[in-house]
């Protein structure tokens, strides 16, 4: 029962104020990434989990293996004396607006390649799971991802794939192709309403749903944010609430939306309990600022299930 992710994990400079940072000099450091975000999920959902990836000689490559190491996640790291490990910068320009500035082109996890790959990480795993952004880095980033996805598939550990499109990084019209194709090799795919539509057409939740599981895996997931999510696998067709919790920050919640479904997966959980801890790990990760800081343990999945949840109507 284990879980490995693949993808790059980055520096976050985080603004402590409201302003640009043009005039904002207050901030904390701490580092985000969606593959790194969704192991840090699974690990605290009880999951055994491991993340291959690729960090810079540096404080911040340190200060994100000592985290995941904290967190319990096993890293598969290639360490790049070369380049550093990549940033982000995020502050608030003004009230109710949030801008993110990537610095991560040609830094180390741009530069994973296949040799990082490590196979028996991946053949020792129930799931690998990679998602689009690792296809959009660069062009030995997308192929490490193609590469550990076909030996996956070969080795019999199950794909699960998160589209998680990033317009910064590439356009919906380059990104398509690259998406499907992943999502043919997937068993598992995950898309917000919107990114699924770059992939498939469809008039309604289902129907994207539906066109998503026909590009190949047996099972699709369209995360509608505080909408829910509605799920298929093999013919069943389910749709689930949101729950209901104050928002701090919804950074990270579709990662920890994963988390939870695959840590139940990987258990062997039904579907319906799978799309039910995902919305509710989803919902958990809304409460608190922060990439990964506030992924859900099972007693904050519990909490919103079993008591005193409340699902939005
Ligand atoms: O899903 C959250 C990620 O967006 C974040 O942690 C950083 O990988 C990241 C990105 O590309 O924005």
């Amino acid at each position: 029962m284990s879980v490995v992710t693949l993808g790059e994990a980055l520096g976050l400079v985080l603004a402590r104020r409201t302003g640009g940072f043009d005039v904002v000099g207050d901030a904390e450091l701490s580092f985000g990434g969606a593959e790194t975000n969704v192991a840090i999920a699974t690990a605290r959902l009880g999951i055994p989990t491991a993340w291959i990836g690729r960090v810079g000689d540096d404080a911040v490559g340190r200060r994100i293996l000592r985290t995941l190491r904290a967190e319990h996640v096993a890293a598969h790291v290639a360490v790049d004396a070369e380049v550093p490990t990549a940033i982000m910068l995020k502050d608030r320009p003004h009230l109710g607006r949030s801008r993110v500035t990537y610095y991560r082109d040609g830094n180390a996890g741009s530069r994973l390649s296949p040799a990082d790959v490590d196979l028996d990480a991946i053949a020792a795993a129930d799931v690998l799971h990679v998602t689009g952004i690792g296809l959009a880095l660069s062009a030995t980033s997308a192929e490490a991802v193609l590469h550990a996805v076909r030996h996956a598939r070969s080795v019999g550990t199950l794909v699960s794939f998160d589209v998680n499109h990033r317009s910064k990084l590439w356009s919906a019209e380059d990104a398509a192709p690259r998406y499907r194709e992943v999502a043919a090799l997937a068993d598992v795919v995950f898309a917000g309403d919107d990114e699924a539509r770059i992939l498939v057409s469809g008039e309604s939740d289902e129907a994207l749903a539906l066109a998503l599981q026909a590009l190949g895996p047996a099972r699709a997931v369209v995360k509608l944010g505080d909408r829910g999510a509605l799920g298929v696998d093999g013919d069943e067709v389910l749709r689930v609430d949101a729950y209901r919790v104050p928002v701090a920050d919804t950074v990270g919640a579709g990662d920890a939306f994963v988390g939870g479904y695959l840590a139940e997966l990987v258990r062997g959980a039904d579907h319906a309990t799978r799309l039910r801890t995902a919305s509710a790990a989803g919902a958990c990760a809304c409460r608190a600022e922060g990439d990964w800081e506030a992924m859900p343990t099972p007693a904050d999945v519990a909490e919103l299930v079993h008591g005193g949840g409340d699902p939005v109507e």
